[in-house]
C-alpha cells in the first residue's frame, strides 16, 4: 500500500511515521508512505504557501498553485483526500474501505483553510477526523494513516479480522481484565475465572451492549432484539457480576 502526504510541515510527520508498528511496517515495505514538502513547489523568493483571504477577514489561506503543482508532479495514488474540519466524517468504515485499496493520498489543511479550488478541482473528497479544530491537518493525517495501515494484512503480525473490535461490529468493546484477580481490593468479574466459555461470551456481549447503550446510544438503534433483551436480563448490572 502506498500513501502520499502533502504538507507544509513534513518534519512534523517524520517522527511518528518512523516509530513503533508503522515504522516497522515501512521498514518491511508493507506500507510505502511518502511525505512531500509543499514548499518544494512554491515559486516565489519567500517560498510562500499562504495568502490573505479574498474578500477580507482574519488569518491566511493555503494557495492553490503549490498544491496543484505538487500533485501534478507526483501523481500520487487516488483517492486524494483533503483533511479539514469541514470534511465528511472519517470512521472505521472509511478506514476499512481505504485499507481494501492499494493506496490513497492526503493533503494537510492549515491556517484559516485551503483555497476551495483545491477541494473542488483537485481532491476527490474532504475528510474530518472529528468536530474540533487543529492547527493543521498533520495530526489528522497520522490518525487516518494509523487507522488504515493497522488493517492492512501483514501489518500487526496477527491477522485477526477486527470484527470483534469496537466499531467492527458497530458497538463498543467489552471490558478487559488481566492478572491479578484482585488488584488493591478490586476484583475481576468472577465469570471470567469460571472456565464457562459460553457464559463468558454472553457476559461479554451483555457488557458491550450495556456500555454502548450508556455511552454511545447513537451507534445502535433504540430497538433491542429478543436475544439482546435476554442478555440484559441475564447480566443486569456491573455490581451484580459473578
Ligand atoms: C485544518 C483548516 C484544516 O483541524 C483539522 C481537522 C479537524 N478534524 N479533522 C481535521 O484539520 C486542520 C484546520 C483548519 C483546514
Amino acid at each position: 500500500m502506498r500513501i502520499d502526504v502533502f504538507t507544509a510541515f513534513p518534519e512534523y510527520l517524520d517522527g511518528p511515521l518512523g516509530t513503533a508498528l508503522l515504522g516497522k511496517a515501512r521498514a518491511e515495505a508493507i506500507v510505502d508512505v511518502r511525505v512531500h514538502d509543499l514548499r518544494d513547489w512554491t515559486t516565489d523568493r519567500h517560498r510562500s504557501l499562504d495568502d490573505a483571504p479574498m474578500g477580507g477577514g482574519p488569518g491566511m489561506v493555503l494557495m492553490p498553485e503549490p498544491i496543484f503543482r505538487a500533485v501534478e508532479d507526483v501523481e500520487p495514488p487516488r483517492p486524494l483526500l483533503l483533511l479539514s474540519p469541514a470534511g465528511r466524517s472519517f470512521d472505521q468504515r472509511r478506514a476499512r474501505e481505504l485499507a481494501a485499496g492499494d493506496g490513497f493520498s492526503l493533503v494537510c489543511g492549515r491556517y484559516e483553510g485551503v483555497d476551495e479550488r483545491v477541494a473542488k478541482q483537485l481532491c476527490d473528497d474532504e475528510l474530518s477526523i472529528g468536530d474540533f479544530v487543529l492547527a493543521g491537518g498533520e495530526v489528522a493525517a497520522l490518525v487516518v494513516i494509523e487507522a488504515v495501515t493497522r488493517l492492512v494484512p501483514g501489518f500487526m503480525g496477527n491477522e485477526r479480522s477486527g470484527d470483534e473490535e469496537s466499531f467492527g461490529a458497530g458497538m463498543l468493546e467489552y471490558p478487559q481484565y488481566t492478572r491479578p484477580a484482585d488488584f488493591r481490593g478490586s476484583r475481576v468479574p468472577p465469570v471470567l475465572l469460571s472456565g464457562d466459555h459460553a457464559r463468558i461470551a454472553r457476559w461479554r456481549r451483555a457488557r458491550a451492549l450495556r456500555r454502548t447503550l450508556e455511552r454511545r446510544p447513537d451507534l445502535i438503534g433504540r430497538d433491542r432484539t429478543p436475544e439482546e433483551r435476554d442478555l440484559l436480563d441475564e447480566f443486569p448490572a456491573e455490581e451484580d457480576d459473578r
